[in-house]
């Protein structure tokens, strides 16, 4: 399995290790952090402190996506967003990721020195696949039902949620390819917690290894989310034991990278749950 993400090139042959993606929330209202790292300057040291914990790549986001959240402008997100990448950029060689779901934002962050656009979206701009054809920047394509504003509202329920979601991202990297985006540069994310009931999290935990049989690498976000909160009956701000566990079910079943906000617990889960597996544990 490889991810090649601009000029360079994630292998799991070599380093099997699971990759950690360390979260960079610019935002006043993301429902863990929001707030938090508001300046560049703050940003900018909490990603510095991430990639000392063990962070592989920093996810940095402009707007938040938080169930019910109203979409942000497009220059409201360059505003926050576009000094933490060149501040990172001229500090750092660490691969960068922006999670965007606009091309234009996604276009000026790869200016200012991302490699990967975190597409939460999967494509519902037009641009954005053609950008990454362009560019050879890494995609990753995450699976939502609606947009953060309505996702937990209506009808959740489904028949089969894996399935549903594995053929939605199936389809997802049709289109890319289809617009010249390189399979190698795909990465699949099932999008825990978005549009999804607890039950539907837990059950798509469960599917990893379908959506791995898919060919690419998969990277799942499942820091404290709100099915940890259902399970645990904690609040965000104590749901990083259920984190560790959440994410050592992930590796076992075949996760091949995990985005996170506490880069030095989930190296611990990963250290624990990868060598479990290699010793035969997980499907
Ligand atoms: N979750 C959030 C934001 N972006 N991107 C990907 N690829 N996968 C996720 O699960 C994901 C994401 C929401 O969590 P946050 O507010 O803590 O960033």
């Amino acid at each position: 399995m490889r991810w090649q993400v601009g000029r360079r090139r994630l292998q799991w042959e070599d380093t099997p290790r699971v990759r950690l993606m360390g979260v960079v929330n610019v935002t006043p209202d993301s429902f863990s952090d929001g707030g938090r790292f508001l300046t560049p300057a703050r940003a900018i040291d909490h990603a510095l402190a991430l990639l000392a914990a063990g962070a592989d790549v920093i996810d940095v986001g402009g707007e938040s996506t938080r169930p019910g959240s109203q979409p942000t402008s497009a220059d409201e997100e360059l505003a926050r967003v576009i000094p933490v990448l060149e501040g990172l950029r001229a500090r750092v060689d660490a691969p960068l990721s922006i999670d965007t779901q606009k091309a234009a934002v996604a276009a000026a962050a790869l200016a200012a020195g991302a490699e990967i656009i975190n597409d939460v979206s999967a494509l519902a701009d037009e641009g954005m696949a053609g950008l990454a054809a362009r560019t050879g920047a890494g995609l990753v394509l995450m699976h939502m039902r609606g947009t953060p504003l309505t996702m937990q509202q209506g009808d959740l329920s489904s028949p089969d949620i894996v399935g549903d979601v594995v053929a939605s991202l199936a389809a997802a990297a049709g289109r890319a390819q289809a617009a010249g985006v390189a399979p190698e540069a795909l990465c699949l994310d099932p999008g825990i917690g978005f549009g999804k009931t607890p039950a539907q999290c837990v059950a798509l935990l469960a599917g990893l290894p379908r959506l791995a049989a898919l060919g690419y690498p998969v990277l799942v976000g499942l820091s404290r989310k709100s099915f940890l909160g259902a399970l645990t009956g904690r609040p965000v701000g104590e749901r990083e034991a259920a984190t560790v566990a959440a994410h050592t079910v992930a590796v076992l079943q075949g996760a091949h990278l995990l985005r996170v906000h506490d880069v030095a617990a989930a190296a611990d889960a990963v250290a624990v749950a990868q060598a479990a597996r290699a010793a035969g544990v997980g499907p």
